[in-house]
């Protein structure tokens, strides 16, 4: 749940990248970090974990709109993705209003991508939450190393195997070139803002 702020007239809130272990979750932040700088309002922090990475960074997005006067705040965070270590990933998780589950591309993750998806929705469960309805996009990343010829799953399969019941926003993208990174973000921004201004609604 995000943070408001009526005296600084600002709303804080939280948008998690999950998905398995190096299917790209660290890629698509640190392009997002470097491409769009006149949105970001802070440094990277990063806190390591053997092997692994939690990063985030506040991003201010722009022409989006404020919500009732007020500036609407982002942090963006990744996860580590590693199986070993579930009870970060919980914690991040923690008041999260907007996901973006990176899925990899690569056929022999299948089963990866699978697990992590499940393992979101019984995290999410142990918070209340569902991912039938919070703020989702999925991301199918690595579409670029179908040029170098090595195999992978074709977005119609992805589709079935993830986004069969959830009908979420799905985009193809190669976080390592930057392709669909941009669209994959602003989407769940939407989604989110949108999200955040029914909350409103209700809470007034
Ligand atoms: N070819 C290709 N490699 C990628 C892409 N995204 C990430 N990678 C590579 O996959 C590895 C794992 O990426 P990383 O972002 O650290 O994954 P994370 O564990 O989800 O944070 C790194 O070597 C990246 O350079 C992509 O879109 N295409
Ligand atoms: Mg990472």
């Amino acid at each position: 749940m995000a943070t408001f702020n009526f005296k600084n007239r600002e709303i804080e809130c939280k948008i998690v990248y999950y998905g398995p272990g190096r299917c790209g979750k660290t890629t698509n932040l640190e392009y997002i970090f470097h491409t769009y700088k006149k949105q970001v309002t802070g440094e990277m922090v990063s806190i390591d974990t053997e092997g692994d990475r939690t990063l985030f960074f506040d991003f201010l997005p722009m022409g989006l709109g404020k919500i009732r006067g007020c500036d609407v705040k982002v942090q963006l965070y990744t996860v580590p993705g590693q199986v070993q270590y579930s009870s970060t990933r919980k914690l991040v998780l923690k008041e999260v209003d907007g996901i973006v589950f990176v899925a990899d591309s690569l056929e022999v993750r299948r089963d990866k991508n699978m697990q992590s998806l499940k393992d979101l929705h019984e995290n999410l469960k142990s918070y209340g939450l569902s991912v039938l309805n919070i703020p989702l996009v999925l991301q199918y990343n690595k579409r670029d190393l179908d040029a170098e010829g090595i195999p992978l799953m074709p977005i119609a399969q992805m589709d079935k195997d993830l986004n069969r019941q959830l009908k979420a926003p799905a985009f193809p993208a190669s976080a390592l070139k930057g392709d669909g990174v941009g669209a994959t973000v602003t989407e769940i921004l939407k989604r989110t803002l949108l999200s955040l201004q029914k909350q409103l609604k209700w809470a007034t």
